[in-house]
């Protein structure tokens, strides 16, 4: 057994899932307590899609933390599939972080109570975005407004923005944890894939640059990457449901999809550190948000 992974004497480690609402700030909270983006945040609900691991690791213990998608009452085939990574968490984390928008937690009668109590985990109900409430009084009143509706172990108020209130929440958590040794090497941040990332950095760019129902009717493959030593060559197809998403997403002679280009390229250069040559293909495959073959080869399992 390396240095790394041996037990200490009081050493603790686990998983613990990030679930709430969309937009509640589950995956800005998810890159604060890793120290680096390794989930895309935009402003719009629904951006995860994935159960995406980050790996939080000190002297004194290692946190496998989840980010998941937003929890919502599935509409299509793609969304019961995001529903499920939440649902997996019943058999694969010892903890959850609840994640709350302190200017509106969830009344009575929302999805999220449903899905708490189908967890059967123990739960710390977080209070997010206190920067924005102006005072303690109101996140005081989001968390009696939560505890009426659950039974937590704990709950913190914090800003997963600037950071008010994060450290706190690691010492409460490692305090939950079993004791027991890292499962991974302490300087590793997660196991997913370059390719991944890459691809989840374009669909970022994808929902900060498009309107409506556009990215959400959109994958993202990465279908070719090549390494060199100082450039990454990648080419990456993106998915559409309807042709005519494909004239919008290309734009008045390719406009849309190369500005999607040069800012996706700022993006993957920022996390590579390399030059990349990214090259965007856009494919129409009707209705695929609907079809397990598609999503299957898409990653959403
Ligand atoms: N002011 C403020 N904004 C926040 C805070 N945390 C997150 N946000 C913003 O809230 C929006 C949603 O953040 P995300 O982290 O993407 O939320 P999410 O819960 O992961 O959303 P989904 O992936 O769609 O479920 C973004 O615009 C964030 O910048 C906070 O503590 N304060
Ligand atoms: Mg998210």
């Amino acid at each position: 057994m390396s240095e790394e992974t041996k037990p200490g004497a009081d050493h603790r480690s686990g998983f613990v899932g990030i679930i709430g609402r969309p937009n509640a700030g589950k995956s800005t909270l998810f890159n604060r307590l890793l120290g680096q983006k390794l989930s895309i945040i935009t402003h719009k609900a629904q951006t995860t899609r994935h159960r995406i691991p980050g790996f939080y690791s000190d002297d004194t213990c290692q946190i496998v933390f989840l980010d998941t998608p937003g929890i919502i009452q599935p509409a299509y085939l793609l969304q019961e599939k995001m529903m499920d990574h939440v649902l997996r968490l019943r058999n694969d984390a010892d903890l959850l972080v609840h994640m709350v928008d302190g200017r509106r937690p969830p009344e009575p009668g929302d999805v999220v109570w449903e899905t708490l109590a189908e967890l059967k985990l123990p739960v710390v109900l977080v209070v997010n975005k206190v920067d924005l409430l102006g005072g303690d009084q109101a996140a005081d009143e989001a968390v009696a407004q939560c505890r009426k509706q659950f039974d937590y172990a704990d709950a913190l108020a914090i800003s997963a923005l600037d950071g008010s209130g994060v450290d706190a929440l690691i010492a409460l958590i490692r305090d939950r944890l079993p004791p027991g040794p890292a499962f991974y090497p302490k300087d590793q941040a997660s196991d997913l894939s370059m390719r991944f990332f890459v691809s989840e950095l374009i669909r970022e760019q994808l929902f900060l640059l498009y309107d409506k129902e556009v990215p959400y009717s959109c994958a993202v493959n990465v279908v070719e990457y090549r390494e060199e030593d100082l450039i990454d060559h990648i080419d990456a197809e993106i998915v559409v449901s309807r042709n005519s998403q494909k004239g919008i997403l290309i734009g008045k002679k390719g406009s849309h999809l190369k500005e999607l280009g040069i800012r996706s390229r700022k993006e993957i250069e920022e996390l590579t550190g390399k030059q990349a040559n990214l090259k965007l293909f856009v494919k129409v495959r009707e209705k695929w948000r609907d079809k397990e073959g598609f999503l299957k080869s898409y990653g959403y399992r």
